[in-house]
């Protein structure tokens, strides 16, 4: 229940919250507002003051259909919030990247996290972990995001994500990244159907006997849309939902955009589960 990324360690006995912070001027679920690197520091700050444990700065869009960044545009965009905060703040940067080079330069700016939604599956990206002390958090996804909701398939979901997670979780051990420095997301929305998020989620305990730290990703995702009949900007009280019932069956840490009710909404939980 040790989480050990940088000089960072923690105990993720209770849940813990993660808050997005976007730097990228295509984000769907903040329009932009968030571009600059001056607002995007502000607003990691007002998630820091609602309680947030974790902050995950990230420069790229994965939304589908997203139009890929540059390597210098992703690196103009994250490293100036990331110096900026790394003096002020004392809870761990996590760095939202497929990138090596990215990777390489947050985490000498000062991040403790690499959240890759790729499981470090880029040329280069193992090693250069290994050689570092950071956590990673290894995301599965099912094809890219330009293509992956076109037409997703899997013939046992729960299993094929369960496996694929595996595999990285063994090759980033072969590598010599330790397990307490590793968590897991099955990545929900990339490459996935509606049926298929809500499968995972329904059988998200299963995810449990690969031993490792949940995270989970549903905020104001679409399927939460597919179910509400909401668009994003509505998608609040499904959202809270979906992060009270993964923390429920054993997520450890939501990525969040509204950090504030889901830290109070995680308060029930954390008083159960005590
Ligand atoms: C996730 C994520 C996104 C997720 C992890 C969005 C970067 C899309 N989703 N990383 N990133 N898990 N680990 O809607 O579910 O926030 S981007």
């Amino acid at each position: 229940m040790l989480f050990n990324c940088g000089k960072f360690q923690l105990n993720l006995h209770r849940p813990h919250v993660m808050g997005i912070v976007n730097v990228t001027p295509d984000s769907f679920s903040d329009g932009g507002r968030f571009s600059k690197a001056n607002l995007a520091l502000q607003h990691a700050l007002s998630l820091i003051e609602q309680g947030a444990d974790i902050l995950d700065i990230g420069g790229e869009s994965t939304r589908p259909n997203a139009v890929p960044v540059s390597l210098q545009e992703e690196l103009d965009r994250v490293i100036p919030v990331i110096e900026g905060l790394v003096n002020q703040i004392n809870i761990p940067i996590s760095i939202d990247t497929y990138k090596p080079q990215v990777m390489q330069a947050a985490i000498d700016a000062g991040a403790s996290i690499v959240n890759d939604v790729r499981a470090l599956q880029e040329s280069g990206a193992i090693d250069m972990i290994a050689a570092s002390n950071v956590g990673v958090c290894l995301m599965h996804m099912q094809g890219t995001p330009q293509t992956m909701q076109i037409n997703p398939q899997y013939n046992d979901v729960v299993a094929e994500v369960k496996a694929f997670l595996q595999q990285r979780l063994v090759a980033c051990e072969e590598a010599g990244i330790v397990k307490n420095r590793i968590l897991l997301d099955p990545g929900f929305g990339f490459g996935k159907t509606r049926v298929h998020n809500i499968t995972l989620i329904q059988h998200l305990a299963r995810f449990a006997s690969l031993g490792q730290p949940l995270l989970v990703g549903l905020s104001r995702k679409s399927v939460l849309g597919q179910v509400t009949g909401n668009d994003v900007d509505s998608r609040l009280y499904s959202s809270i939902a979906a992060s009270v019932i993964s923390a429920m069956v054993g997520a450890r840490i939501l990525r969040v955009h509204d950090v504030k009710a889901t830290v109070e909404a995680l308060k029930v939980v954390i008083a159960i589960q005590q």
